[in-house]
């Protein structure tokens, strides 16, 4: 008996000592199995650019591929993967940045979002989550400076600098005159002159003020080339050229203006309609795919309504009378879905839409109606029933379309998140191969034949995703093909790589967007912070793109405007107001003008409805009003934009537009009550008219007395 029980006794012991090193086990494993951590280190370039390396190191289970998504990259999530560095077991990736706020999340095998745990800041992502949040902050050491000590700083003088530069130093005006810019520090000189090699000077002025530099700027009415120095007065005379400062003149700048490039004129006078063929009328039921339902029923990603091309040139009227003479379809060409960004054929209208048969009519009907065409270009990734990827699938890597695509490991199988580039993980959408030869030609001349067949330039869908090396070759043959046609991107983030003149002529403006609902529909900007945010852009693009911009205030991809307004109809007049006002192209998102509702996709692909009693008839009076001011006043389509008048407390924002000596002035009050105003002009004497409201206001002694009642926009042009 008492043997049973010692034995008892030792089996408790084995137990507990065997429990006993299972907890220490756990709790060494707790204390030092490897924690996710990230870290962030930056680089100087110069003081506005930073090399930012991003350094991530995952906890079990490992991910396969890990990448970076934040505002720089629209929170793409497959456009920045990390490098992986096997023997540090961390991955990493190198970013220029400017200096600002930016938002980021990792994205672990392009599914998983994590926040960097490690960093101190972090905010709510909007999707119950967080995001983390990096503050870039300009590293400047000067030294003091004064203005007037005989002396001034090199550092901080900067004009055409040899590394890629943020700032544009040489341009050219709309009207073709030479624009000259000068990075300086502020507080330093007492003038600033352009000092060409004939010896005429013309004097500088400070434009922008940054991170302790100021810009000065010239305008030049010089058309042919010139050199130039420029000369700093401060006590003492100095210039700057390119061999640096010196007291005496040499290394003359050059500047040939006709070298900048240029962006299709016909753009100037140009007002764009954007149309999601599925969703804006139903022209031939005949060709309705299976299963169409009745229009206006509510949009799914996968239902269909019918819409095709016939319905627009059956509706040109309804297009022509709201005044718009340009058109951007989303993509028409042969797919499953019903937004078509799935191609399978390139070279054939969806017979569901018409079939080629039904473009070649619209295109007729359009040269007739004088209006253009933009076409959706969606060249980054096919659909996954297009040849050449069948073709793969079929026979794999005895394919000769094995180079078409970026395959990972074969076999080629199509599901989410396959071993094969595609778009956001959708196998659906395999990553076109654009650096490989034939791939290239095949989409060049995909390009060239839709120009041939009639279209005026293409719409080019993520094009982020893309190489510049492929749209400096499209952006040549296309433009050999038609010298006028558009082209314009979907970049989200800073568009200023692909505006330099090689690539694009513009691009979707989503920046200005988000400035302009900032602005009008959130308040959360005041007028002299938007003015600023407008003023960046024009500081950091050539003025032929920002006439070229697409300026947009609802698309496909986001919320229609009259949602993002709440329905508060007279800020959102007071936008448009400015939308038809700014430089760029206005554009609009069928059914934007009647005041469709809707969230993001799929809400916001609705059947236009074509009972007017649905229609706010007053908003879209509005919109054709403002049309035909923008398209009868040449000021508004080609003037130069210069801030007029800020009142921070009053919510007034005044701006002009001139043209050949022609100003107009657009007066924005953003706020409730009712505001007097004097406004000085160009005019000594003589009467402006509100092109808004038709009123006529006298000019005394250079003035005229304006009352401006809550969210009230003038136009103000003299007669
Ligand atoms: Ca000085
Ligand atoms: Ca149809």
């Amino acid at each position: 008996m008492f043997g049973v029980l010692l034995l008892r006794e030792g089996v408790r012991r084995e137990r507990y000592l065997a429990f006993r090193r299972l907890y220490v086990h756990l709790f060494l494993w707790f204390c030092f199995w490897p924690q996710a951590w990230a870290k962030i280190q930056v680089q100087r370039i110069s003081p506005e650019r930073y090399r930012v390396l991003f350094i991530y190191r995952p906890a079990y289970p490992f991910p396969k591929k890990v990448y970076l998504a934040g505002d720089f990259n629209h929170w793409n999530k497959i456009s920045h993967p990390l490098r992986y560095h096997p023997r540090r077991g961390y991955w990493s990736i190198s970013l220029e940045l400017r200096p600002g706020k930016y938002r980021y999340k990792f994205v672990l095998d392009g599914v998983k979002w994590v926040f960097d745990s490690e960093v101190s800041e972090r905010e709510p992502d909007g999707f119950g989550g967080l995001n983390s949040v990096f503050r870039l902050r300009a590293m400047v050491d000067f030294s003091p400076v004064k203005r007037g000590d005989g002396s001034v700083a090199q550092q901080g003088l900067e004009h055409i600098p040899p590394h890629s530069s943020v700032y544009v130093y040489q341009d050219r005006t709309e009207e073709g005159d030479s624009i000259l810019r000068l990075r300086a520090r502020c507080g330093d000189i007492q003038e600033v002159y352009v000092f060409l090699s004939t010896g005429k000077t013309f004097p500088m002025e400070v434009v922008w003020k940054e991170g302790g530099y100021c810009f000065y700027e010239a305008i030049l009415p010089i058309s042919k080339p010139f050199s130039y120095l420029f000369l700093l007065k401060d006590g003492n005379s100095f210039y700057y050229g390119r061999r640096g400062l010196s007291r005496h003149r040499g290394g003359y700048f050059r500047f040939s203006p006709e070298r900048i490039f240029r962006t299709p004129l016909w753009l100037r006078g140009a007002v764009f309609y954007q149309i999601f063929p599925e969703r804006f009328a139903n022209g031939d039921s005949s060709n309705d795919p299976p299963g169409t339902e009745s229009w206006g029923g509510e949009p799914t990603y996968f239902n269909f309504f019918g819409g095709d091309l016939e319905g627009i040139e059956r509706n040109l009227s309804y297009l022509k009378d709201l005044g718009v003479n340009g058109l951007y379809l989303n993509p028409i060409f042969l797919s499953p879905s019903s937004h078509k960004y799935d191609t399978q054929d390139y070279f054939r209208v969806d017979p569901h839409f018409g079939g080629n048969g039904a473009f070649r009519r619209l295109v007729g009907a359009l040269k007739k109606a004088r209006m253009r065409l933009i076409l959706d270009g969606v060249f980054n990734h096919s659909g996954s029933r297009f040849f050449a990827f069948e073709h793969l699938k079929r026979y794999q890597q005895r394919s000769p379309y094995r180079h078409w695509y970026i395959v990972h490991r074969f076999p080629v199988v199509e599901k989410k998140n396959p071993d094969y580039e595609c778009w956001w993980g959708f196998g659906h959408l395999p990553k076109l191969n654009t650096a490989y030869p034939a791939v290239r030609q095949y989409l060049l001349r995909v390009a060239k034949f839709w120009l041939r067949q009639g279209a005026d330039g293409w719409r080019l869908d993520v094009p982020n995703e893309v190489s510049s090396d492929f749209w400096r070759a499209f952006r040549k043959v296309t433009k050999s093909v038609k010298p006028d046609a558009y082209l314009f991107g979907e970049i989200w983030q800073d568009a200023q790589p692909w505006l330099r003149g090689d690539q694009f002529d513009g691009v979707m403006n989503y920046r200005w967007r988000e400035a302009v609902i900032d602005f009008f529909a959130r308040q959360t900007l005041t007028p002299t912070q938007f003015c600023d945010r407008l003023m960046r852009q024009r500081l950091t693009h050539y003025q032929a793109s920002l006439y070229a911009m697409y300026n947009l205030l609802g698309s496909h991809d986001v919320e229609r405007i009259w949602t993002v307004f709440d329905g508060r109809e007279d800020r959102l007049r007071l936008a448009l107001v400015f939308q038809f006002t700014y430089p760029g192209v206005p554009a609009i998102y069928y059914g934007d003008e009647i005041g469709m509702e809707g969230g993001k996709d799929p809400e916001n692909r609705r059947c236009f409805p074509w009972r007017r009693e649905k229609w706010k008839v007053g908003l879209r009076d509005f919109y054709r009003k403002l049309i035909r001011i923008r398209r009868s006043t040449l000021s508004l389509q080609r003037g130069d934009f210069r801030r007029v008048l800020v009142l921070d407390e009053k919510g007034v924002f005044v701006f002009s537009r001139t043209f050949r000596g022609r100003t107009v002035y657009v007066v924005l009050h953003r706020g409730e009550g009712v505001v007097p105003l004097e406004l000085e002009v160009c005019l000594a004497r003589g009467r402006y008219m509100d092109l808004l409201s038709g009123r006529s206001y006298v000019v005394s002694g250079g003035r005229v007395k304006l009352e401006l009642a809550s969210f009230q926009g003038m136009i103000l042009r003299p007669f």
